[in-house]
């Protein structure tokens, strides 16, 4: 059984933030093959296994924006990359597009570190534990464009030297 988030990182639920407008999705993983169009797609269900559960929750405030994204029943002792993305999640993972930045890069893909970096776009980095469970938050200066950000993306992510994210492993629509 997965350790209840209340226990294990009270902290996470105390954000004062969550009292404001926001969004919340709660969603177990599916295969993009799935007869109804899931919410949360699994590309890998060694890493994402069908079934598998994923809550993002984006808290607004007068300031900008919090996100949470807690996992349960995912791979244990693995590290992930979360991103927010521009697109919806479909059997493509490429399909939910690039990374939803404030300032748009001119050039895309967006490599410049002036723009992609983890203050113009909203990047968490969750290492599940021995259960496959994990939390993180994080909060950015900044409100998303309506429309502009369709999902939140689970990356594998490279270990050697600055951890870089990989494949896309998982993807879950989101109307930030
Ligand atoms: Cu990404």
């Amino acid at each position: 059984m997965p350790v209840p988030f209340t226990t294990a990182l009270p902290a996470l639920l105390l954000l004062p933030a969550f009292a404001g407008p926001g969004t919340v999705v709660s969603a177990d993983f599916d295969p993009a093959t799935a007869f109804v169009p899931p919410v949360a797609t699994s590309h890998a269900p060694d890493v994402v296994p069908y079934g598998s559960h994923i809550r993002v929750t984006e808290a607004r405030d007068a300031g900008g924006t919090t996100v949470v994204v807690e996992l349960t029943g995912v791979a244990p002792a693995t590290e992930l990359a979360a991103h927010v993305h521009t697109g919806r999640c479909a059997a493509d993972p490429a399909a939910s597009g690039p990374h939803y930045q404030d300032t748009a890069d001119p050039v895309q893909p967006s490599t410049d570190p002036a723009y992609a970096n983890d203050r113009n776009e909203v990047r968490l980095a969750l290492r599940t534990d021995a259960q496959g469970d994990a939390a993180a938050r994080t909060r950015v200066g900044w409100r998303f464009r309506p429309g502009g950000a369709r999902s939140l993306v689970l990356h594998t992510v490279h270990a050697e030297g600055a951890r870089t994210a990989g494949t896309r492993v998982a993807c879950v629509n989101v109307d930030f």
